[in-house]
């Protein structure tokens, strides 16, 4: 009889792409609607050859829905996600609001499926396109030689920071002369962004969100979802995140230590292995991008901590960062029973 689905958020950009991938992977939809700011209500979008016209998720009633993929950012989510789930669907939210509350499991299809089990408030949180990137590399590891510590620099693509976040970027990259920046910073006038913090095109910026203290929004989610993910509270993890002028794919350098000595042959295997992973020689954004799995490669002994291995990953920010996970995650409700 079919899943009816919702998608709440279905004209942004991680919308847009949930759309096309419940498509790509055959979900058994019986019956689709999307929903968005009052904004945006009234849009006919397309949906597998038919139009469908976009609710307003203010006013709209959810019942009837079996499932509904949230990606209408924090604070509207803490409004309407509680509404949708009262009303019998299971919600896959993906934005930062439920992912660090004790009754809302926050799943990575490959890495922590069973945790999706306990669902008290019918409410499932996505992970931080950035954490989901790295995290799956982390558990495999920790499968062959444990996991004491985690210490990660981040390279986050201006499409983690939304369709105005690739805009700036794009308008920067095509402006003139930008050769004159190899002996003079100043050289290109880039204008005054209004995204990013300072200047993206031709730069990197070592800050992705909002400072909070010392740290920033982005390092703080990096840090609490890789320990509720991977069930250890404890594990030491260190981030600095940085935004670089790549459209789509973010990537991850990564040192880990282990617990036990790391025989890198079987790290690799490890690695190999695990779904979702890809191994490669140079796991690039570029390379990354529109595909379903998380490039990993550079892997090799670090001698910076005890039982260290450095690795580099890149992934999709949009599809295995957001939208393919969220799928993956209504995947598991239906497979485990957990609709109705
Ligand atoms: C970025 N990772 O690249 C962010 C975007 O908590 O879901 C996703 C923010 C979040 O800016």
């Amino acid at each position: 009889n079919g899943l009816a689905l919702g998608v709440v958020g279905a004209t942004g950009q991680v919308g847009s792409v949930m759309r096309r991938i419940v498509l790509e992977r055959g979900l058994p939809i019986a019956s689709v609607r999307f929903f968005a700011s009052s904004r945006s209500a009234g849009t006919q979008l397309d949906f597998d050859g038919t139009s469908v016209e976009v609710e307003d998720v203010a006013t709209a009633d959810p019942s009837g829905l079996d499932v509904a993929l949230f990606s209408i950012g924090a604070s509207a989510a803490e409004r309407y996600a509680p509404r949708f789930a009262a009303s019998g669907c299971v919600v896959v939210d993906n934005s930062s609001a439920f992912r660090m509350d004790p009754a809302v499991p926050l799943v990575v299809a490959e890495v922590n499926p069973e945790a999706i089990e306990a669902m008290p408030k019918r409410i499932v949180a996505n992970p931080n396109c950035t954490t989901m990137v790295a995290v799956g590399a982390l558990a495999a590891i920790r499968r062959v030689a444990g996991l004491r510590r985690v210490i990660a620099s981040t390279y986050q693509a201006a499409s983690g920071a939304g369709r105005t976040g690739v805009a700036e970027l794009a308008a920067q990259l095509s402006r003139p002369g930008l050769e004159a920046l190899t002996f003079d910073g100043k050289a290109v006038d880039f204008g005054t962004p209004a995204v990013f913090p300072a200047p993206l095109g031709a730069n990197v910026v070592p800050l992705a969100g909002s400072l909070v203290g010392d740290d920033t929004t982005e390092e703080r989610k990096f840090v609490n979802e890789s320990r509720k993910i991977l069930g250890m509270e404890d594990l030491r993890v260190g981030a600095t995140c940085v935004r670089v002028p790549v459209f789509t794919g973010h990537a991850v350098s990564v040192v880990a230590e282990c617990e036990r000595p790391v025989d890198l042959a079987a790290v690799r295997a490890a690695l190999e292995a695990a779904p979702g992973l890809q191994l490669a020689d140079l796991p690039t954004p570029l390379d990354a991008a529109g595909r379903d799995e998380v490039l990993v490669g550079r892997v090799r002994a670090s001698d910076v901590v005890d039982n260290g291995v450095a690795f580099f990953v890149a992934g999709d920010n949009l599809r295995k960062g957001a939208a393919l996970n969220a799928v993956q995650l209504a995947e598991l409700v239906i497979e485990r029973g957990l609709v109705g």
